[in-house]
């Protein structure tokens, strides 16, 4: 601890424990004074952006005594703690969920009443934390939500990025970048703790064992207070922002040179600055591993430090604290909770082995060979040689530990292979013994001879391959590091590896994801430990995801079943089934879908002008941009449609279903491909929503800066949404779960959690297409001699290149990586998936035709799915994994 000067004690509690003015104000009166004193806005000019920050301020208080409260029990309490370490926390907006959770909805929507205010139109005053970007991220903030509604006493911890997800902007029909100053107007959700600090260490030597860093900056941390959904408990998000030392420390600033301190708060800036805006990519940039580092270390001896204040001993440390390490991000954990145990505190190497491996687990995310993250070991001996020398020990232990086994493998893969020739050469050798023998019998010269083809024979011979080079060569399959397999000689630490050896469990994120790195990416550790392998379907919070993002929806669902409790416990959104079969319910089911597609609607005029009707079929694709999720081939599909639609006669329009199709979605700034397929759908909405022929019949809408609060206003207004990566691609996706839940149907590949949904909701209820994930290595093979190319997704790239879309050069490399073999090699599958895909929008548009059966399956989805629920997957976290326990105040 840094400041430990600041460690002064509270004076001691009154037994009123809340600690401020305001919650010792009614609601109204707490915003009225926020709005006077915080805010310095007087009632009648408070401006939306001021009411916000008031109300925000208000709700700021009372968040504050629940952490306190729970924080003090927990510390009284001293139960296990779950640390969910993650680069990203993906929370958006904040005042309706805490206000909803502590359940003050009522109370705050009638104080607002005097400004002529409601809260939903409030709560539009605020900036969305980004700190995330897209599903991973935000199922760290789903799993948050959980942890403090399930009353488990757990922190998340991460890093507190000035800048977040960057806000998208479209200008000439390209995507732009802007910064997300998201901190522009304050911060209500956070504490700053500047009694809180650590150093943080980076580059430098090891002199005589020990490591002198060359650099060292200040680990601030920022407490979110996380309210759980109807109960005293509210969790942590423990953020952490770099200062440099100079900034601290004044005596060293004044004594010290005024440029290098400038210099290194420069350094410590960058740092915290910006999110890498990579999704399932990697960026193998230093400052990314500096600040994957910087933030594990300050967890951990945060951790280590609150541990010591009521503990003695380290071994125990796996009694009272759990790390989940959220992808690989975190993986440095490993090492540096190694070096804090071994070189800050003293114990021997396999003591700290043993704690380390009870206290960290892992979760994969991806099997995508791009996310998968490998640190030069150039890089990473560079900026953390202590962890170098720790990780080569790690291995080196590890490969000694199975070294035993993959001999044993090789002496039996040997013995299976080799027994065959082994035969054959036995046979052979005792045929030309008997040659000798005949020939010896013939004389001298005839043995010579004899003996000369004897030799020339055995010198042929296969020789049995030699066990130690195979053992050397199988175990390399094995180790943490490896050689890089496009640039030799440089060394590679595979941080999954790392991840798999040093925890005690190890999970992926849908059912056939868990397989699928069982199977295809960890197969060799499995042999070694076939018990740490498991699986965690994703869920989504209903509190965000359904109860308030459609309180329309929730509404109804509530009056069907005659109480809130799904809100809870969402298994009972079973009991809806039966609606289903309800006209009455049905009518009043589409009702509230109306409504939800006319505030889209609303939303899409004032975001790109297009006027859309709320009649047609609301298709909606929104996701991160990525060749793998394949919006491009919908958007193939779509000039399809399009073509289809103007060749037909005025009659045969008539009867067509019109559709408005909604795309949302970042491309990572750098993703060449990713950018020109954004491009691309912007162009087709340019051609199709001005085509007079074409009318309503078809709108192609990219919806700009698709982020957490635009999702919450598209999701409830999907009729149909699209989850179409390429089977084995899509680890689990979670916006699936949540279009399913707001009664979206699905079309779909077999893929992630796809595939669950479908057995919740019954196959025959879903739009699934395409090849299997297990057909995808060979297909993939078999690219080269692919021909058999549907003549719609010929037409539809032919009209691409000869610039009905305009653009056709800017598209030539796009169209280039689908159709040309020796570029991009259509790694994706496209062309085999077109003319199945192509057959499921028949069948959706079909289906659309019957207005009941339609809604029937709506009811259906929102009724099947409450397996989804975070909750359902947190406990199952809690359970199998952390052995955390609910710790509720009383
Ligand atoms: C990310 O958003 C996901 C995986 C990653 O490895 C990275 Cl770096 C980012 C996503 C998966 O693509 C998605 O399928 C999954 O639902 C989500 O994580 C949460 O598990």
């Amino acid at each position: 601890k840094v400041r430990s000067m600041l460690d002064i004690s509270f004076p001691p509690k009154e037994e009123d424990t809340s600690n401020g003015v305001a919650p010792k104000l009614g609601v109204e009166a707490s915003i009225e004074h926020e709005l006077k004193y915080r805010v310095s806005a007087n009632n009648t000019d408070a401006r939306p952006v001021k009411l916000y920050q008031s109300v925000a301020w208000s709700v700021h208080d009372r968040l504050v005594d629940a952490f306190d409260q729970t924080q003090a029990y927990w510390k009284e309490k001293d139960p296990k703690h779950i640390y969910y370490l993650s680069a990203e926390f993906l929370m958006g907006r904040t005042l309706t969920n805490a206000v909803n959770n502590l359940d003050l909805g009522g109370e705050y929507a009638e104080a607002l009443k005097k400004y002529g205010a409601d809260l939903e139109t409030v709560a539009t005053g605020e900036l969305d934390a980004a700190l995330g970007n897209g599903g991973l991220g935000r199922l760290a903030a789903c799993f948050l939500d959980s942890m403090a509604s399930l009353d488990l006493p757990g922190w998340g911890y991460g890093i507190r990025y000035r800048y977040g997800m960057f806000k998208q902007g479209v200008k000439d029909g390209l995507q732009v970048e802007l910064p997300d100053y998201w901190l522009d107007n304050g911060n209500p959700w956070e504490i700053r703790r500047p009694e809180t600090q650590f150093k943080v260490g980076f580059y430098g030597s090891l002199e005589d064992g020990k490591w002198v860093p060359g650099e060292e900056v200040i680990a601030e941390a920022y407490d979110v207070p996380i309210p759980g959904y109807k109960t005293k408990t509210c969790g942590n998000l423990r953020l952490w922002d770099a200062l440099a030392p100079e900034e601290f420390d004044l005596e060293a600033f004044n004594a010290g040179d005024y440029s290098k301190a400038v210099e290194q708060k420069r350094r410590a800036d960058g740092i915290t600055a910006v999110l890498y805006p990579n999704d399932a990519t990697e960026e193998g940039k230093e400052l990314r591993l500096k600040q994957q580092f910087f933030f594990v270390s300050a967890s951990l001896q945060d951790t280590i430090a609150r541990y010591l204040e009521q503990h003695k001993d380290l071994a125990g440390l796996p009694d009272k604290a759990c790390f989940q390490m959220n992808d690989t991000h975190p993986t440095i954990a490993v090492a540096e909770l190694m070096r804090l145990l071994i070189d800050e505190h003293g114990l021997s190497y396999d003591d700290a082995w043993a704690i380390t491996t009870k206290c960290v687990a892992y979760t994969n995310h991806t099997v995508m060979p791009e996310a998968l993250e490998k640190w030069p070991v150039r890089v990473l001996a560079k900026l953390l040689p202590r962890h170098m020398q720790l990780i080569e020990q790690i291995n080196s232990n590890w490969l000694d530990s199975i070294t035993g086994h993959v001999t044993a493998k090789v002496e039996a893969e040997l013995a299976a292979s080799d027994a065959e020739k082994q035969k054959k050469a036995a046979a052979a050798a005792e045929e030309r013994k008997a040659a000798l023998v005949a020939a010896e019998a013939k004389g001298e010269e005839a043995l010579a001879a004899a003996k000369k083809v004897v030799s020339e024979e055995e010198a042929a011979e296969e020789k049995p391959a030699d066990k130690a080079t195979l053992v050397e060569e199988k175990l390399k399959t094995y180790s943490i590091i490896q050689e890089n397999q496009w640039t030799k000689g440089e060394m590679l630490v595979n941080m999954a590896y790392l991840a798999v050896v040093g925890s005690f469990a190890v999970n992926g994120v849908a059912a056939i994801h868990s397989e699928i790195i069982k199977t295809d990416i960890f197969p060799h550790f499995v042999e070694i430990f076939p018990e740490r392998f498991q699986n965690k379907t994703n869920g989504v919070t209903l509190r965000r995801w359904l109860a308030y993002c459609n309180p329309e929806l929730s509404a109804l669902i509530t009056e069907a079943l005659g109480t809130d409790e799904w809100v809870r416990d969402a298994t009972l959104l079973a009991k809806l089934k039966p609606f289903a079969e309800d006209a009455a319910f049905r009518a009043r089911w589409r009702e509230v879908k109306q409504q939800k597609k006319k505030a889209l609607a609303e939303r899409i005029r004032e975001q790109t002008g297009y006027q859309v009707s709320t009649e047609p079929m609301y298709d909606i694709h929104v996701k991160r941009i990525h060749e793998y999720k394949r919006q491009y081939m919908n958007a193939i599909s779509l000039i399809h449609r399009y073509k289809v639609l103007k060749e037909m006669t005025p009659e045969q329009r008539a009867k067509a279903v019109p559709r408005v199709v909604v795309f949302g979605g970042k491309a990572a700034s750098a993703y060449y491909m990713a950018k020109k397929i954004v491009a691309l759908i912007l162009s087709i909405g340019e051609t199709v929503n001005n085509d007079p022929e074409i009318g309503d019949l078809l709108k192609v809408v990219f919806l700009p800066n698709y982020n957490v609060s635009e999702a919450e206003l598209i999701i409830p207004a999907a009729e149909i949404s699209q989850h179409i990566s390429t089977a084995g691609t899509e680890a689990s996706g979670t916006s699936n779960m949540k279009f399913a839940l707001n009664g979206a149907l699905i079309i779909g590949t077999l893929d992630g959690a796809n595939i669950e949904i479908g057995e919740n909701t019954g196959f025959e209820n879903l739009f699934i297409f395409g090849v299997k994930a297990d057909e995808i290595n060979k297909l993939r093979e078999d690219r080269k001699n692919f021909s058999d190319y549907d003549p719609r997704y010929t037409a539809a790239l032919q009209m691409v290149s000869s610039g009905v879309f305009g653009r056709p050069e800017y598209f030539e490399d796009l169209v280039a990586s689908i159709t040309d073999m020796n570029r991009g090699n259509d790694w994706f599958l496209l062309a085999n998936d077109f003319a199945s895909y192509m057959d499921a929008q028949d069948a959706i548009d079909e289906l659309y035709r019957d207005q009941e059966e339609w809604t029937r399956r709506s009811i259906i989805y929102t009724a099947s799915n409450g397996f989804f629920s975070s909750d359902r997957t947190i406990d199952q976290y809690a359970r199998e994994i952390w052995n955390v326990q609910p710790t509720p105040q009383p």
